[in-house]
């Protein structure tokens, strides 16, 4: 059968179609569809998990018990699961397991710009790269295979244009998932010192088998047209390669790690120049360098920074560029802003006018360090906010200054990493006001589940973490729970908070607007009133806008995008601003 879909999409299909039985992930940008999409199938096993090291620690029981195993996240995942990987890789695995692990080239949607192909060389795992979805389907089938005949976990990477880009899928016969026998085996699975360190040796030889392995598996092919340039490359920069000098001979690498010598070696005497298209760091080309080997175009002339396009390609060896004109050009330019309605803004309204520093974390309230709020001030890694506002309290507390900072966090990132946080505040003495946006949903990543929603990925009722109790149990006494549409209440509870001495913890319960599609009539301005002061704009809603230019410019709301939350009404000192029946929405 024939099917249009995405990279993600045909990861989950072979998930599906080869054998797969359990699977867990964290939802990430780009690789969050993927167990969205298992979900979809509906005979296969699969859960969000709280943080990615919980998914890949689950994957790997999954797979222990003797079912082939899956587990997905973005590229900045693996840094949470790590720990498990980097012995994951001793033990192996029973039935096959695949990491699958999405990078973000260019950073549409991400914190950093990181290269998992380092995290293949650094945990001596193997590593598959697909170049559209048709590969990205069949190498859940190869991977699988690789990870049980090697007894290996298998990291299956793509990239941002991989996973969301649309190809022609041809699915193969189903493999019926068969789970294996759940057998004791301490040497292998328990990893103390005498047992790791024979384990070791054990990597180094497979990795050995593997780089064998690559040299002949069809995974990597070579590609032989005009000698004149001989390209290495991978992933969706082969699709970049083939648009931008297509008479040039190819090595495409599938198995991006180890990789094959012997292979690259003869490639590269058959060409006359030899280049490497790699997006982000020198994998490639140090290794090939390593090697002996002369790379005439390489990061000497390709970007080590953001995505790579056929006109770089073109560019670097020389070609004639065609001139691209942007499809934004001369349109102005238009920030992200919080949803119309979102209770994020109430907050950031206050913390705006109270000018506190805001140690800030990874959801759709990072928004918040834009301006007109502009106010988070420092933004790491899920779950740094309230540990980084722990350590500027003691700091502050050390050099005599007498300011408390606040932490802002959401329902899943507390739960993801920011639980441990507040524990060592609670226990070290600390002095911040941590915030918990609890939104109840995984927002900025498009309305997944947690363990704060009442529903699994399925949307299946299931056990509800409450969020007051939990903080209690963490050691806090100071829990108080907060409408943050009543600016008013949210300004006096910011204040109590930040004059109370110790740990506080405030607690906005409000569900966000799009995932729970809550709609509220829109406010009109009452245009005798409204003065054209513009302290409503403050709030940054993209419903506002002013009337036609002239000297009395007046604001006007879009009813096609207010959502009636009345935030802006209580900005408005001349009481302009009403619901179309004239109530205030302002508690949703
Ligand atoms: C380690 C890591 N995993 C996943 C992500 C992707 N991501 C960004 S924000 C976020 C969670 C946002 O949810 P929440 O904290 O509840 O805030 P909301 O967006 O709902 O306001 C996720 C999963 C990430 N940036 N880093």
């Amino acid at each position: 059968m024939k099917k249009i879909i995405s990279g993600n999409e045909a990861i989950a299909l072979g998930f599906g179609d080869f054998g797969g039985v359990f699977a867990s992930g964290y939802p990430g940008t780009p690789s969050t569809e993927t167990l969205e999409e298992v979900a979809r199938l509906g005979d296969v096993y699969c859960e969000w998990a709280p943080n990615e090291k919980v998914a890949l620690e689950s994957a790997i029981g999954g797979s222990i018990a003797g079912g082939r195993s899956l587990s997905t996240m973005k590229h900045v995942g693996v840094n949470v699961a790590a720990d498990a990987l980097l012995t994951l890789t001793y033990t192996g695995v029973n039935a096959g397991l695949i990491l699958m692990v999405s990078d973000d080239p260019g950073m549409h949607s991400s914190q950093n710009e990181q290269d998992s192909r380092n995290y293949a060389k650094f945990a001596k795992v193997p590593m598959l790269d697909p170049s559209d979805s048709q590969e990205a389907y069949e190498m859940v089938r190869a991977g699988f295979e690789i990870s049980e005949q090697f007894d290996t976990p298998l990291m299956l990477r793509t990239t941002t244009r991989i996973s969301h880009a649309k190809g022609v899928v041809v699915q193969q016969g189903k493999i019926a998932p068969q789970i294996g026998e759940w057998v004791k085996d301490v040497p292998k699975y328990v990893m103390l010192p005498n047992f790791g360190k024979l384990k070791h040796i054990e990597v180094e030889a497979r990795l050995l088998k593997l780089q064998k392995f690559a040299e002949t598996t069809p995974l990597n092919r070579i590609e032989m047209r005009d000698t004149e340039f001989g390209i290495i490359t991978s992933g969706v920069s082969y699709q970049h390669v083939r648009e931008s000098c297509p008479n040039a001979s190819i090595l495409k690498l599938g198995m991006v790690h180890p990789l094959p010598t012997q292979k690259i070696r003869e490639f590269a005497k058959s060409v006359k120049h030899l280049v490497i298209v790699e997006e982000m760091d020198a994998i490639f080309e140090e290794q090939i360098l390593a090697m002996g080997i002369n790379v005439e175009i390489g990061k000497n002339k390709l970007p080590l920074c953001g995505e790579i396009n056929a006109d770089l390609i073109s560019a670097a060896l020389g070609g004639a560029v065609a001139e691209v004109t942007s499809p934004v050009a001369g349109l102005p330019q238009r920030p992200p802003v919080f949803c119309p309605s979102c209770a994020h803004r109430g907050l950031f309204t206050i913390l705006s006018k109270l000018k506190v520093f805001v140690s800030g974390d990874i959801g759709c309230y990072t928004l918040g360090a834009l301006p007109p709020m502009s106010a988070m001030h420092s933004v790491i890694d899920m779950g740094a906010s309230i540990s980084a506002a722990h350590g500027m309290a003691k700091v502050n507390a050390i050099a005599g200054r007498d300011e408390k900072p606040v932490a802002v966090i959401g329902d899943s990132t507390f739960f993801h990493s920011g639980m441990t946080g507040l524990m060592s505040m609670a226990y070290n003495g600390g002095n911040a006001l941590v915030i918990i946006m609890d939104n109840r949903t995984t927002g900025m990543t498009g309305g997944q589940e947690n363990p704060g929603t009442g529903e699994t990925l399925q949307g299946i009722p299931a056990r509800q973490v409450e969020m007051v109790p939990l903080v209690k149990a963490l050691g806090i006494d100071n829990v108080m729970e907060l409408n943050a549409y009543d600016l008013k209440e949210t300004e006096a509870a910011i204040k109590k908070g930040l004059e109370t001495p110790g740990p506080y913890v405030l607690i906005d319960k409000n569900p966000c607007i799009l995932r729970y599609k809550i709609r509220k009539s829109a406010m009109i301005v009452d245009q005798d009133k409204c003065t054209g002061c513009r302290a409503c704009l403050k709030v940054a809603c993209m419903a506002l806008g002013l009337t036609a230019t002239g000297e009395k410019q007046k604001v006007r709301v879009d009813p096609n995008v207010c959502n009636g939350c009345g935030i802006c009404k209580q900005t408005c000192k001349f009481d302009a601003m009403h619901t179309l029946e004239g109530e205030n929405n302002a508690n949703l």
